[in-house]
């Protein structure tokens, strides 16, 4: 125990205290809230379904460097490292190119046997699971479709695969008592001005329709269909929009799942999360970056970042949302990535749960925007880090920038001698 890391933290308390904020009761509330970490900032999105085949669907990963996992043992091993850097207790979100067989599956044909691996780790280490089937990488989606494909025989093959993903969500929720969220996101899109922008439209909600006819207990599994303004490869049209998803899930009372890359550079999740939530039971976020082309760099501390977190505290809403991130980086240690980018999707929690958010709602009922304001900005300037410090400290994780040293260490011991 690092004394100096208590002392400071008494002192912020009492900072805190004089707001009317009670820091002890945010950092029990923080520790009950999971972040699904995603597999696939691991290695690159590439999973074991075929080591030799590249990255398609309108996203990319860059970078070379050294020491990706390319086994789930390893996958798993790089996990274990991040979670042990991240305080609290967290889930993980699997792509179904991540399955564990010996010899190729076809996608349509993925069952819960193939990831019991996955199951009885998750078991071993108390994470909760979610889930995604995979739409891209591969032969019968290289021309761009999926679900919307023109072809029927081939939307046949994405609906059937996307059926498996259910069941397979169905047996995570089952197996580990948490219901796994199973999100569709599809690369369908055009790189250049469709003619018809319908008919794309009708076909995948026609896909969407016999994917969910199903239903499967919510104790288990839970719905989402992701949105996105464009990719690369896609960038005149994407099938399934803002527009398209909204509707859907409002309709079909799935989760629409919003990830803070895919819509206009300016334009932020954080405004739609209380709207979306008057018309749809819960939500799923993919916590992002987007830089110009990009939608998936490592999440850092940003403003955007804390206005997501501040949304989801101060509406209440912790209980409807399902916290996951997306990105993927290669061009940096994979398990810093993840390190950094949870930890700071968590840093940005504790921030807004250490508003004195009955004072702010007091003002601005009040007409009091001058007061309303000034103490927004004030609040910039509390002792947050020292919280932040006690709560790793107290989770028994690396407290600030030592979590580096333990980076460094793995990429020395266990990284650099991959090949
Ligand atoms: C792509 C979507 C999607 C993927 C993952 C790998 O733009 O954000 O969520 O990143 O399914
Ligand atoms: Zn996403």
């Amino acid at each position: 125990m690092n004394n100096k890391v208590t002392a400071t933290y008494e002192l912020a308390k009492e900072r805190y205290a004089e707001f009317g904020v009670d820091t002890d009761a945010a950092l029990e509330k923080i520790a009950t809230i999971p972040i699904s970490l995603h597999c696939w900032q691991g290695d690159d999105v590439g999973g074991f379904e075929d080591p030799d085949r590249g990255l398609s669907g309108g996203i990319m990963a860059t970078g070379n460097y050294p020491g990706k996992a390319r086994t789930a043992v390893q996958l798993r091993q790089d996990l274990d490292k991040a979670y042990s850097l991240i305080p609290g207790t967290h889930r993980l979100n699997l792509h179904a190119i991540y399955l564990e067989t010996d010899k190729k599956v076809p996608r349509n044909e993925i069952q819960p046997k193939h990831f019991a691996g996955w199951v009885d780790w998750a078991k071993a280490n108390n994470h909760g699971l979610d889930f995604n089937p995979t739409c891209f990488s591969h032969p019968l989606a290289d021309d761009g479709f999926s679900l919307a494909h023109a072809d029927a025989g081939i939307r046949q093959f994405w609906i059937e695969h996307c059926i498996a993903s259910r069941e397979i969500g169905a047996y995570f929720g089952k197996e580990l008592g948490t219901p796994a969220v199973t999100n569709v996101w599809i690369p369908d899109g055009y790189k250049d001005t469709p003619v018809d922008r319908l008919g794309p439209r009708r076909r995948l909600q026609d896909s969407l329709d016999k994917v969910f006819a199903k239903p499967l207990d919510p104790a288990h599994n839970l719905d989402a269909v992701e949105c996105k303004l464009f990719g690369i490869g896609s960038e005149s049209y994407v099938v399934g929009s803002h527009e398209f998803y909204l509707g859907y899930a409002v309709k079909n009372q799935t989760l629409l799942c919003l990830d803070a890359g895919h819509f206009h550079p300016t334009e932020t999740i954080a405004d739609k999360i209380s709207s979306v939530l008057l018309h749809v039971p819960e939500l799923l976020l993919h916590v992002s970056r987007g830089v110009r082309w990009d939608s998936d760099h490592v999440v850092t501390l940003t403003d955007e970042l804390q206005a997501i977190m501040q949304e989801l505290v101060r509406g209440n809403f912790l209980d409807r949302v399902h916290i996951g991130l997306d990105f993927f980086d290669a061009s940096i240690n994979r398990v810093a990535a993840w390190t950094i980018g949870t930890r700071n999707a968590l840093r940005a929690l504790l921030m807004a749960l250490l508003e004195p958010i009955d004072q702010l709602r007091e003002l601005e009922n009040a007409g009091d925007f001058t007061a309303r304001l000034a103490l927004l900005e004030e609040l910039k300037g509390l002792p947050f880090g020292a919280v932040w410090d006690q709560y790793c400290q107290q989770r028994n994780v690396p407290v600030g920038f030592a979590f580096m040293d333990e980076i460094r260490t793995y990429e020395n011991q266990v990284l650099s001698h991959r090949e």
